[in-house]
């Protein structure tokens, strides 16, 4: 068993489509081992995407996970990591393969509906950014 960070941003939050998106996950496998609603502050946002903080999309990226409330959640089963990528599809929606998260729920390459971690490591850091290892389950 793998656990992975994903967030449901704020487009697919205010079009309503988070109920959707978590019985999409649970469908695939994923048991939800944390989860929390919050609106993001332009300095969590900032610090989540550090590893962005050069490209052009930066600015653009942090003020839109700001915008409104996200989903917070920590998602375990077997190839999580990898798993997870595959069922969100392309960052572009444009790209992304039909029944896939992105395809049926993302507006554009920025306003794409939902993160997942991009690696183990990733995994890792991004679910310390958010959950305690209460939440975890890991004490
Ligand atoms: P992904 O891992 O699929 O979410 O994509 P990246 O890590 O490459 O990018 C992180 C986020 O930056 C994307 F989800 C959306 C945003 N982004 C843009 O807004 N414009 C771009 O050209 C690339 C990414």
């Amino acid at each position: 068993m793998q656990k992975t960070f994903s967030i449901i941003k704020p487009d697919a939050v205010a079009s309503g489509k988070a109920g959707n998106i978590l019985a999409h996950l649970e469908t695939e496998g994923f048991r939800i081992v944390a989860l929390r609603m919050t609106r993001l502050s332009l300095s969590v946002a900032g610090g989540f995407y550090a590893v962005h903080k050069e490209r052009p999309f930066y600015n653009s990226l942090v003020n839109f996970m700001t915008e409104g409330p996200v989903v917070l959640m920590a998602l375990e089963r077997e190839d999580a990591v990898k798993k997870l990528r595959e069922v969100m599809g392309a960052t572009n929606p444009a790209n992304a393969a039909d029944g896939t998260i992105r395809k049926l729920y993302a507006e554009s390459i920025e306003r794409n509906a939902i993160h997942g971690s991009d690696a183990p490591e990733t995994a890792a850091q991004e679910l310390a950014y958010f959950f305690t290892s209460v939440e975890l389950n890991q004490l």
